[in-house]
């Protein structure tokens, strides 16, 4: 008969193996937590609230230059983490002054930009020039070059997303910068495989609204399509925009994924993990792990809700799930 082994051994017996495991740097996996049965976040549910950011943005332009500082940048930093928004993707306020420029560099990071506030200032990838205008999503994939130009009269400021912590972990970090300031540049290329105009985006949620083809679990949201790969912006991002209605609100869901959460324009409030964030234009938030959310307009025109996530690295490892509360 083949059965479960039970085994008496006394404290001291125990105690000096443990000691002397640990001397040997071995750990004996039968003791302390280990797995749990479905994913817990250290992070929490947080909100960031414009009227609060820019002036502070403001302030760091008066207080920094691009000399000082490769980048103006404010991290918005989770209460329950280090100078990062969730464990993989960092969401950070960027500005940049009339007349400044933001040095060339690259970096095994990807990152994106939503605009928020100016227009017409650029960001050159890779040799191209890309326009900024609100709403508008600006890629840089990992090791393309960017630099970052504003020869408005207006400040130029934008919402950056990297997957910087999950590179961290992955310790696949490379940076360099580039041999001159600035790259070379020709006519800007509107809706380019960098860029992702609002006007679009703005068209398409607007049809969707207009044909009532909503889902009735996700709303009416669109994904932003990679135009030369046709999935997910990037390999480690994906992004999407969210419209709801006057009075919409959407059913609880939960997923495997970390998101990060803009709102372009509109009032309203998001449940998240039982905790309500009000937001309005512009606010920031952030949702951890298989953690419920559902959002709420409560004013009295739509919404436009941006938000990246980490799904297709989820997805690539067959780890992605996602459930409406029932
Ligand atoms: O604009 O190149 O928020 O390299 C963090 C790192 C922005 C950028 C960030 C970066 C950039
Ligand atoms: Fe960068």
């Amino acid at each position: 008969m083949l059965e479960l082994s039970d085994i008496q051994s006394s404290p001291q017996e125990l105690q000096d193996y443990y000691a002397q495991l640990q001397a040997q740097q071995v750990t004996p996996a039968w003791i302390g937590g280990g797995i749990s049965i479905e994913p817990r976040s250290e992070a929490v549910p947080y909100l960031w609230r414009w009227r609060d950011l820019r002036p502070q943005a403001m302030r760091a332009a008066k207080l920094v230059g691009t000399q000082q500082a490769e980048r103006r940048v404010l991290r918005l930093t989770n209460p329950k983490l280090s100078g990062a928004a969730s464990n993989t993707l960092v969401a950070n306020i960027q500005i940049v002054m009339p007349g400044e420029i933001a040095r060339a560099h690259r970096h095994s990071a990807a990152a994106l930009r939503l605009i928020i506030e100016g227009r017409d200032g650029y960001t050159v990838v890779n040799g191209e020039h890309v326009p900024m205008f609100p709403g508008d999503l600006v890629l840089t994939p990992n090791w393309t070059w960017h630099d970052h130009a504003n020869d408005t009269d207006a400040p130029m400021i934008w919402l950056d997303g990297l997957d910087t912590p999950l590179i961290r972990m992955l310790e696949a970090g490379f940076y360099e910068e580039y041999h001159q300031e600035r790259q070379e540049f020709g006519a800007a290329v509107n809706a380019s495989q960098w860029h992702y105009p609002m006007s679009e985006m703005r068209a398409a949620l607007q049809r969707m609204a207009a044909a009532n083809t909503d889902d009735p679990d996700e709303g009416i949201v669109l994904e932003y399509k990679n135009r030369v790969t046709g999935g997910s912006v990037m390999p480690t991002i994906a992004c999407h925009m969210q419209l709801l209605r006057p009075a919409e609100k959407t059913r609880a869901r939960r997923r495997v994924c970390r998101t990060n959460y803009h709102v372009v324009e509109g009032t309203g409030y998001s449940v998240v993990g039982g905790q309500r964030l009000d937001w309005e234009d512009k606010d920031v938030f952030t949702v951890p792990t298989w953690t419920f959310c559902e959002h709420v307009n409560s004013g009295n025109h739509p919404v436009f809700l941006f938000s990246f996530s980490d799904v297709p690295v989820m997805k690539a490892f067959s780890l992605y799930r996602e459930e409406t509360r029932p």
